[in-house]
């Protein structure tokens, strides 16, 4: 029985595997719980637009190692770390907020390299500051030798830290500084 004057919620609680986090639905909307237990931290790593082109074109600003190529190394060393990595990319700055204002309760910290998306968006920052977790800024290029406008990041002052112009290997350190920031959980 539902106690006097408190409304039970009109919706069911889901786990996606094993305790940890789970959400409850209530109508269209869903509200993160943590369900006890121990887990690995999960780290969200986004990427912003046209990094989907990596190892395609534009090889000697970029590299030649593709995306899915990066994904692997991260997903490799983070497993090394006991760290959960999910990887994302989008052309669309709508997808990387969502994401950023999703990560609260899903995720523990945010690796973002938001591209093109660095030098203008103050929407960005707004759902990084919002979100309230640690974020690595990476970038694979060094902005700081190519054109002016990229020497601006809206990102950098929210960020914890920024790591630029080590290619790949810069979503790896990013990857090994995010799991010595998290506490260690379980
Ligand atoms: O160096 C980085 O990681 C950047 O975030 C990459 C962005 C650029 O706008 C930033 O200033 C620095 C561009 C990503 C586009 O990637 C391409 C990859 C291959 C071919 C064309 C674009």
């Amino acid at each position: 029985m539902p106690t006097p004057g408190r409304r039970a919620l009109p919706g069911s609680l889901r786990s996606s595997g094993g305790l940890g986090y789970g959400h409850i639905i209530a109508g269209k909307r869903r509200f993160p719980v943590h369900l006890g237990g121990s887990m690995a931290s999960t780290v969200l790593v986004l990427n912003g637009p046209n990094l989907n082109l990596l190892g395609m074109r534009e090889p000697d600003v970029y590299g030649t190692e593709t995306l899915d190529e990066i994904q692997a190394r991260v997903e490799a060393r983070a497993g090394e770390l006991g760290v959960t990595a999910d990887f994302r990319q989008s052309n669309a700055e709508g997808d990387l907020i969502e994401w950023i204002q999703e990560a609260q309760g899903t995720a523990d910290g945010i690796i973002l390299n938001a591209a093109a998306f660095t030098h203008s968006s103050v929407a960005i920052a707004d759902a990084v500051e919002a979100v309230g977790l640690p974020v690595i800024e990476v970038h694979l290029s060094n902005v700081f030798r190519r054109e002016r406008f990229r020497h601006h990041s809206h990102l950098s002052r929210v960020a914890r830290g920024v790591i630029v112009g080590l290619g790949g290997d810069g979503y790896v350190l990013a990857v090994e500084a995010m799991a010595s920031i998290l506490p260690r959980k379980g």
